[in-house]
């Protein structure tokens, strides 16, 4: 085994997105794609001589081979220690609490989250700092700056390892070891949550699904749900992790997840159902006969989380991506305690999380996560819903109209434009930017404008400061519409609108979404001239 230097050029475009850099699977298996990313990012933390470093992935194709390149760099330059989990496999929030848990420098995840899987499909790869989470713009811009620089990366000539061997290996002289994925994940929900009333629950009829969508959180969900809760074999569905998703798209949303929204929809649905992504990190949350959105299900979280063992001591505060509605913010109101705007990016919530300012946080995007670890949580977010209804003792859907009653409702969708050509897309976005100042006072439709402006944000904790996070239009009577181009897609451009209309406790509660949504829709349309620009007249996809 010898460790060798290899002279690379630059290969263009390896700029981390929302959450780290995700592309084509082929563009990661081109010769020294990911040497030259990994040792880029070595090379922007200060190097990983006698560090400590957490890796896993979600199991994606191309997940395992890019593993071994990954711990050969690593032991080349110094490293003492590599966690993988058994496979090659860790979910995202398993691996966040791995890297806080045995207090390691960061850790490198391999996934590209709810985006499909396979040589055609996409991959990705991010690294995470110490406190668990995404790194912070600061450490991207870094990165980035070394891929545009790098001349050489160190590497080991040697064979692969056995990544399914349990326990401790040699790599060089770096130990790698291997840990069951799953261990302990579950140890963590157990000190979070009343897992006694939740299994009195299931065991007193409460019936519950939960699509892990062929992805990462199979292993996970059997373990928690059905071996140790009680729920029936079989109530955890498509639980066998696979390269390609089952050919499938691991997004957990109404229209990617259809089967189960149309189970909970039909006369034998479960009392519970729920859905995880690719790696783990995201949610949907169904009940009988009913979709709760992510904006709402963080609102209801957030007001009822006392209920878990974990959270009795109450919250800190919480914090929601500038998108997602303002149901929690009521709720914070009410409870009198902080509550944070922040950009789109998981990354954005870690100071506030480190500083003690918040316990949950929450994105329109399916995802909602606290300070147990520092990525959103899928299955958290499940067993915290669990909890709450076994205390409770009422449906989802009591919980969601007894919520708007005491709160209002926050009718809430987002719409997206898949695969528009990304020059129109920006062509767009700077056509609305320029005319922002002269908005106020337009009426499109029946919508009158109250106010637009672009989102910036600067951190409480560190002040850094965020621009062009999202343009917001505000209408009269409360309405918003925000448009942002998503940070994740590898195709093209994908453009998000993001429509929002509060009906207060004594307004019309019980309408269809899209429905209570179409006036803002239409005005959002028409003042960014979204069919002009990309030629779609109707969204892709409507969460
Ligand atoms: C990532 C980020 C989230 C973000 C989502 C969508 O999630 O961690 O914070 O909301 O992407 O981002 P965009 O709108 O830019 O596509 P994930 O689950 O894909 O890692």
């Amino acid at each position: 085994m010898s460790k060798v230097t290899r002279s690379c050029t630059p290969f263009s475009g390896q700029k981390p997105g929302t959450s780290g850099l995700r592309k084509k699977t082929r563009i990661f298996m081109e010769p020294g794609y990911v040497e030259t990313f990994v040792q880029s990012v070595f090379n922007a933390i200060g190097g990983v001589q006698d560090k400590t470093l957490v890796v896993g992935g979600d199991g994606r194709f191309f997940n395992a081979e890019a593993i071994q390149t990954i711990l050969r760099i690593a032991a080349a330059n110094g490293a003492a220690r590599a966690i993988v989990g058994q496979n090659g496999l860790l979910s995202t929030p398993a691996a966040s609490n791995l890297i806080r848990k045995r207090k390691a420098n960061g850790g490198l995840i391999l996934s590209a989250s709810h985006n499909p899987g396979g040589i055609d499909e996409d991959f990705g790869l991010k690294y995470n700092i110490s406190n668990g989470g995404p790194a912070p713009e600061s450490v991207t811009a870094a990165i980035f700056e070394e891929t545009s620089k790098i001349a050489e990366y160190h590497t080991l000539e040697t064979d692969d390892l056995d990544l399914e061997r349990l326990g401790e290996q040699s790599l060089g002289s770096m130990t790698v070891e291997l840990v069951d994925p799953v261990k302990d994940y579950a140890e963590l929900m157990r000190q979070l949550f009343d897992f006694g009333k939740i299994r009195d629950l299931i065991a007193g009829g409460f019936t519950l699904r939960f699509d892990a969508m062929h992805a990462v959180t199979g292993p996970y969900a059997k373990a928690i749900l059905e071996d140790e809760l009680g729920a029936p074999a079989g109530s955890v569905i498509n639980a066998v992790p696979s390269v390609d998703f089952g050919k499938g798209h691991p997004d957990p949303n109404p229209i990617w997840a259809k089967p189960l929204v149309d189970l909970v929809m039909s006369e034998h649905g479960p009392d519970f159902a729920a859905a995880s992504d690719g790696d783990g990190d995201r949610n949907m949350i169904l009940g009988k006969g009913i979709y709760v959105t992510p904006s709402d299900s963080l609102a209801i979280l957030a007001a009822n989380a006392q209920r878990a063992p974990g959270y009795a001591a109450g919250l800190a505060g919480v914090a929601r991506s500038m998108p997602t509605s303002s149901a929690c913010d009521r709720v914070a109101e009410k409870l009198g305690i902080g509550c944070y705007e922040t950009p789109t990016g998981w990354k954005f919530f870690g100071n506030l999380l480190d500083a003690g300012r918040v316990t949950l946080c929450g994105e329109e995007s399916a995802g909602t996560g606290s300070d147990h670890v520092r990525e959103k949580d899928g299955l958290w977010a499940v067993l915290l819903w669990l909890n709450i209804l076994a205390e409770r003792a009422v449906s989802v859907r009591d919980v969601l109209e007894d919520h708007w009653a005491t709160y209002g409702r926050n009718y809430y969708s987002r719409h997206d434009y898949e695969a528009v050509s990304a020059d129109a897309a920006q062509e767009m976005m700077a056509d609305l930017i320029a005319r922002l100042p002269e908005l106020e006072g337009k009426t499109a439709g029946n919508c009158q404008v109250t106010a637009a402006d672009q989102f910036s944000y600067q951190d409480p904790v560190d002040g850094s400061v965020s621009n062009n996070q999202g343009i917001r239009i505000w209408f009269a009577g409360g309405g918003r519409g925000v448009l942002r181009l998503s940070g994740t897609g590898t195709e093209g451009a994908t453009l998000r609108v993001y429509l929002e209309r509060y009906a207060p406790t004594d307004g019309d509660l019980g309408v269809e979404t899209q429905a209570a949504l179409k006036d803002i829709a239409e005005a959002v349309a028409e003042l960014s001239r979204l069919t002009h620009y990309t030629g779609r007249t109707a969204p892709d996809v409507m969460t």
